[in-house]
């Protein structure tokens, strides 16, 4: 425990905090909520392979049992990894987790929290939430763009998810003062496939440039992070003119079914995956495995200063 904070870092952690080692958060709810037991576990021990690899210290972020913890062993992402109970938790659901000494997966805000109160600047996931289709009348707006907007941690994911209104999630971003920065395209990618069509609001290929950025933001006084965008790698892509119908009857689906609030993104996710007979979850898998190398090489150009 530190700072009065129920925090409880693994051994690994700790060790990459005490000797200034490059740390990258990794979320839970892609875990519990984003992918099917047991690719979901192979999938969270490979990410934090992919940071290791890349020279950098991975930091999977849940709440267990009361305590915020910042690194997992094997045992407790097992466990997690394993449980289709667990809370999925954003800014509002946070405290009340804690107190209540349940037991909850990180969204990229909660993860965006935590990571920010262990000291991490980077994180990598899949893809953002984001302004959902329909927002005109159902309000439903991702609170990781809020967060996006107030806590400085660098965020790469490979767009926000396919299944929103990416127009419209462009425009919160921009409102909110949140820089949207494309690796190697002009394009802002759209989670499964490359390209979503829409120009992205600004492009740097070189780690160290989205390092120094974040370093001036901090200067600044700014708050806030940035969204990283990196396309899924071409080989792992499916093509957007094959989602799109997919999509649309997923959310046609989860109107029917009266899906509201947490459960629409978990909701569209599996809808997907059993529409594409897996292929979407193979394509999750590789874009995140991309964004973990990515942002390992972030925070390394951080920590060289
Ligand atoms: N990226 C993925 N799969 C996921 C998510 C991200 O590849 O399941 C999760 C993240 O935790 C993100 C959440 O914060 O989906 C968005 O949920 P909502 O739309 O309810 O804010
Ligand atoms: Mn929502």
């Amino acid at each position: 425990m530190s700072l009065d904070l129920p925090l409880v870092f693994s051994p690994e952690v700790a060790r990459a905090r005490a000797g200034g080692q490059p740390l990258v958060a990794l979320e839970s709810t892609i875990i519990t909520h984003g992918m099917p037991w047991p690719r979901n576990r192979e999938t969270a021990r490979a990410v934090e392979a992919a940071v290791r690899e890349e020279g950098a210290v991975p930091a999977t972020i849940a709440v267990i049992d009361g305590a915020l913890h910042i690194g997992l062993d094997d045992a407790r992402l097992a466990a997690l990894a394993r449980t289709d109970r667990v809370m999925k938790l954003s800014r509002a659901d946070l405290a009340l987790c804690l107190v209540q000494r349940a037991t909850g997966a990180t969204t990229v805000a909660a993860t965006m929290i935590a990571a920010h109160l262990a000291g991490i600047a980077v994180f990598a996931t899949g893809g953002i939430g984001g302004v959902h289709r329909g927002a005109e009348t159902s309000f439903d707006i991702s609170a990781d763009l809020h967060e996006l907007a107030r806590t400085p941690v660098t965020v790469v994911a490979a767009g926000a998810k396919a299944i929103l209104d990416l127009p419209k999630t462009l425009e919160v971003l921009e409102t909110l003062g949140v820089p949207v920065i494309a690796v190697g395209q002009d394009s802002l990618p759209a989670f499964w496939s490359r390209d979503s069509g829409l120009p992205a609001p600004m492009r740097l290929d070189d780690p160290a440039d989205i390092a120094a950025a974040h370093r001036m933001r901090a200067r600044l006084g700014l708050g806030g992070g940035q969204l990283v965008a990196n396309p899924i790698p071409a080989q792992s892509e499916i093509p957007a003119a094959r989602l799109t119908p997919l999509i649309d009857a997923a959310i046609r689906d989860a109107e029917a079914q009266g899906i509201r609030g947490k459960a629409v993104t978990p909701f569209l996710l599996a809808r997907i995956l059993a529409a594409t007979e897996g292929r979407s979850l193979e394509a999750n898998v590789a874009l995140v495995l991309n964004n973990a190398r990515l942002a390992a090489r972030i925070a390394i150009a951080l920590a060289a200063g």
